[in-house]
């Protein structure tokens, strides 16, 4: 029975790569070094100290790691204000709490920096009764005296503790602790390494406590999660080609780089909303935005499938989304036939669930509508 819940902070409740990534491109430009984003992900999940140690040892900076730390700590508190809570973790942190359980939060990072960033989250620093910093202990992650030592400070046994972490560090570190951990992987397709976690999920939408002997969300209407209304608009555009050959569901593609920042902010998964075609009207839309697991894409795609029959093509013309509902993670499917079939399913799901008056409301919202005004425009 798992009463506890131990939380990392960076990459598992904040949206901190971002940032990570932003401020150490503007530095290594000064030396004429091109930022990878293959360095970036060997940083998850490190203390500060490694962190430098692997940005020196593979950009050969003429630093040492004390020099290149007090060039960029100040870089990186500036930025702290900029973080994004990731999607979910707002709605856990309040049902964790509204709920009794007993919450810890257990970063790399030292003490003080972990209450500066969470200092910018409402209600953030009340909910945890123990927080840990990397400044706390001998060894920070994957030695698992900080999960340890979290569950000394909530008074619990490490058997009682489930841990929710997105570095392999960190899920080392939990286990070691003789804890239950969920992965939750900020790095994209790497699932496959995380395979000594108790769980991997894709974003904190997918986590069900009760699967953990813990309180269930009680938000889910009809197999749909409401989330706060995003909207995307642009002109269709031509895609792999495979949607109608192939699976026989055609989605009318938008352009993902024009929405990077958007998609960055967003988990990859299966969404619904309400569609705008401009000379066409508003029609029930259910989409995939990922990497689509069964191709393998090696970009991010919007995939939105309007649920009505087309007697024509619509390449070019203007398509606006109001994204109201998630559904599902993307998924990997051992046939063609049963990627389709869920397909269908999500189909279902989603043209039933736009007629529930929380969601149906969205259908007539000016962004949809035919007038090519975009929604946050004075013109
Ligand atoms: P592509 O890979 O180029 O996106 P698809 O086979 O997925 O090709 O077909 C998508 C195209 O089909 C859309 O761009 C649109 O013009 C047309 N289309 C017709 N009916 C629909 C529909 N119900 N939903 C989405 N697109 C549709
Ligand atoms: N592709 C996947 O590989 N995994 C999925 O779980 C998945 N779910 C989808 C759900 C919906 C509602 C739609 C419209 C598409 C989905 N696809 C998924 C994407 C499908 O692979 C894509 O439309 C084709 O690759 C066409 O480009
Ligand atoms: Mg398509």
């Amino acid at each position: 029975m798992l009463s506890h819940v131990i939380l990392d902070l960076d990459g598992t409740l904040l949206n901190t790569d971002g940032i990570v990534n932003d401020v150490l491109k503007g530095f290594l430009l000064k030396y004429n070094k091109q930022w990878n984003t293959k360095v970036a992900h060997k940083l998850v999940g490190k203390t500060p100290r490694e962190a430098a140690t692997i940005v020196l040892e593979d950009y050969g900076l003429p630093l040492s790691v004390e020099e290149l730390m007090d060039m960029i700590t100040p870089l990186f508190s500036d930025q702290w204000c900029n973080i994004k809570a990731l999607p979910g973790a707002n709605r856990l942190i309040k049902h964790l709490s509204s709920n009794g359980v007993p919450m810890a939060l257990a970063s790399n990072s030292p003490k003080l920096n972990i209450e500066a960033k969470i200092s910018y989250h409402h209600g953030w620093k009340e909910s945890f009764s123990a927080i840990v910093g990397g400044d706390e202990v001998i060894k920070g992650k994957p030695s698992p005296e900080i999960f340890l030592e979290a569950a000394k400070r909530m008074n619990t046994e490490p058997s009682n503790c489930l841990v929710i972490e997105d570095s392999l560090p960190g899920v080392m570190a939990a286990k070691n602790a003789g804890m239950s951990v969920v992965a939750v992987p900020s790095i994209p397709k790497q699932a496959d390494r995380y395979s000594f976690a108790d769980e991997v999920i894709n974003s904190l939408l997918d986590l069900h406590p009760e699967k953990w002997s813990l309180p269930p969300f009680n938000d889910w209407i009809e197999n749909t999660l409401p989330i706060e209304p995003l909207y995307i608009g642009g002109p269709v555009i031509k895609g792999f080609g495979r949607g109608s050959k192939v699976l026989g569901i055609p989605t009318a593609n938008l352009a993902a780089h024009d929405f990077s920042a958007i998609l960055s902010e967003h988990t990859s998964g299966v969404y619904f909303g309400w569609a705008g075609l401009s000379t066409r009207g508003v029609f029930k839309m259910v989409m995939s935005v990922g990497w689509n697991p069964y191709f393998d894409n090696t970009e991010k795609t919007i995939e939105p499938w309007l649920l009505h029959k087309f007697d024509e093509d619509f390449y070019g013309e203007e398509l606006r989304l109001l994204v109201v509902g998630y559904i599902r993670p993307e998924a990997n499917f051992p046939s063609l036939e049963s990627l389709i079939a869920r397909i269908h399913e999500d189909g279902k799901i989603a043209e039933k669930a736009l007629d529930l008056p929380i969601y149906a409301a969205y259908k007539n919202s000016p962004c949809l509508a035919s007038s090519l005004q975009q929604p946050n425009s004075n013109s």
